[in-house]
């Protein structure tokens, strides 16, 4: 092997203050985790002998422990985007020790290459293996990998030896052209293949390699509890009555599912509502109850961005790889999330909400307005082209004291124009083909807890005119009231 080894130490020490970095991967699947870690501890030192160290981290999206864990914890993040979960990290940028712009998880490549944001100088790349020519063999997440790879003026590889090198075959690769010579993409089923199995990358970039053996450390979900059982038996029955009434094709549809319990929940009601055919899925991250699905026949095929399944599935995965390479196709996010493959396959894309208001806005990030969750991920790559855009959640959080869903959101990230159906543990409010008064009686009848039935008509009732019935005086006072009281059952809507 022609490459330099370097230890994660001497990766680390090439990498400069200020400097902009591209990562592998998506989620911990595929991303790098010796050179981040070995980065946060020369932050660390270099902040001790009273040097500023910090850099600005661009990804493929959330990553985990290893990258934005540990560099947070050495406020080694000065700007970050396009997404993360990582619950240190999102107390620096709350806090506003890092700056933080949450995008559209298939926007970011191209804004990249665009010059919209700032480009990488480093690329680091988690790899199952590079040839002496370049050609590497991604592991379990494709991320932006093609793109910080192309404009990155030096590439650190990291080679985890946890990931076989069969995994070679697992994915589908490709850059398109830029505007005014971007070409339509030649997909329309997730099996079909357009690019390459493998990224091949200029050997004179590649700065040195590094030798890992660590598995992604993705935790198995919580069990499923009763309310995130019922969300799912409520999306598996609403999609049965659709497929009853020829409002969705009798072959059915690829499915894109969001990340989390609940979708997760949902996905697992899927495969056991026999009613609904097997089916395939077109989605971004694939998770742990896919691959379970896969084995009982119900998921015949999944193409995504990213393999992000426990250490547990992922180990057994690889006991029947060649099993799983003939279902699973990764892409880019620039494809697995494009708006003009989602539009043109007709995807039902499920994901949740963190905050419904009763004409159909949604909030997928924030926190009463202010505190950041996570980010828009995928969600709104999904919502706005779907063939039917549905959102999930739990009527109620913390208790029963915050209704999901409220008068106004305190946050918009999709408009009541990319949002077909919400549901909850309670049912299921169809908002397709209603004016505003019509989708908020439907929200509060199918979906709002019966705590918050009487007051959110009662907010109605403050605005007996208008094409929708705001009051902005009182729009947050479910919102305010929680804040001063804890309870937003104390909310006054008497007019
Ligand atoms: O907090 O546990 O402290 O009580 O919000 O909890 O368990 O993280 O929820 O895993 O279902 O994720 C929207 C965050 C849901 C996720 C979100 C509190 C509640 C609890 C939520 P506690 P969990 P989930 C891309 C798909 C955006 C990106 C996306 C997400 C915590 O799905 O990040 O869609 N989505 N990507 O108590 C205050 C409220 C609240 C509230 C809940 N109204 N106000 N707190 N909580 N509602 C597409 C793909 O293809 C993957």
């Amino acid at each position: 092997m022609s490459y330099k080894v370097l230890t994660p130490e001497e990766a680390a020490a090439i990498i400069e203050n200020g400097e902009n970095i591209g990562l592998s991967g998506f989620t911990a699947a595929g991303t790098p985790k010796a050179v981040t870690r070995a980065l946060a501890q020369k932050a660390q030192a270099e902040h001790e002998a009273g040097r500023p160290f910090k850099v600005n981290l661009f990804t493929g999206a959330s990553t985990n422990s290893h990258a934005d864990g540990a560099l947070a914890q050495a406020d080694a993040i000065d700007s970050r985007t396009p997404y993360q979960s990582s619950p240190d990290l999102r107390k620096n940028l709350n806090s506003g020790k890092a700056r933080y712009y949450d995008m559209h998880l298939s926007h970011i490549s191209m804004y990249m290459r665009y010059g919209h944001v700032p480009s990488v100088k480093t690329a680091i790349v988690e790899v199952a293996e590079i040839t002496d020519d370049g050609e590497m063999t991604l592991t379990t997440g494709a991320g932006n990998t093609p793109t910080y790879c192309e404009l990155a003026e030096r590439i650190i590889v990291e080679v985890n030896n946890y990931h076989p090198k069969e995994l070679k075959g697992m994915h589908d690769l490709m850059l398109p052209l830029d505007p005014p010579d971007r070409q339509p993409i030649p997909l329309t089923a997730p099996a079909e293949r357009i690019g390459s199995t493998t990224w091949k990358v200029d050997p004179a970039k590649v700065v040195g390699i590094v030798y890992t053996n660590e598995p992604n450390g993705v935790a198995p979900f919580k069990p499923s509890d009763p309310i995130t059982d019922k969300i799912g038996e409520n999306v598996a029955k609403f999609l049965e009555e659709e497929l009853t009434a020829g409002r969705i094709p009798a072959s059915f549809l690829p499915l894109q599912s969001g990340v989390g319990n609940i979708a997760n929940a949902v996905l697992g009601a899927l495969g056991r509502n026999k009613k609904i055919p097997s089916f395939q899925m077109y989605t971004e991250v694939i998770q742990d109850s896919v691959i379970s699905l896969m084995k009982e026949g119900r998921c015949t095929f999944a193409a995504g961005c990213s393999l992000t399944v426990s250490d547990e599935k992922l180990a057994e995965m690889y006991q029947d790889l060649d099993f799983y390479k003939s279902k699973v196709i990764l892409r880019p996010q620039e494809y697995s999330n494009n708006p003009e493959i989602v539009r043109r396959l007709g995807l039902i894309c499920i994901n949740t909400a963190i905050e419904v208001d009763l004409f159909g806005q949604v909030n997928s990030t924030h926190f009463f307005g202010k505190q950041m969750m996570n980010g828009i991920g995928g969600s709104g790559d999904f919502a706005r082209n779907g063939y039917l855009t549905i959102f999930t959640c739990p009527s109620t959080a913390k208790g029963g004291a915050i209704s999901s869903i409220v008068p106004m959101v305190s946050h918009h990230d999709h408009t009541e124009h990319d949002v077909d159906i919400i549901v909850t543990e309670y049912g299921v409010a169809d908002l397709r083909g209603k004016c505003p008064r019509d989708r908020a009686e439907e929200l509060i009848t199918k979906c709002v807890h019966p705590d918050y039935q009487e007051k959110l008509r009662q907010y109605l009732a403050l605005t007996p005119q208008g094409h929708t019935p705001h009051c902005l005086a009182k729009a947050y006072e479910m919102h305010t009231k929680f804040m001063e009281t804890g309870d937003m059952r104390n909310a006054d809507f008497s007019a």
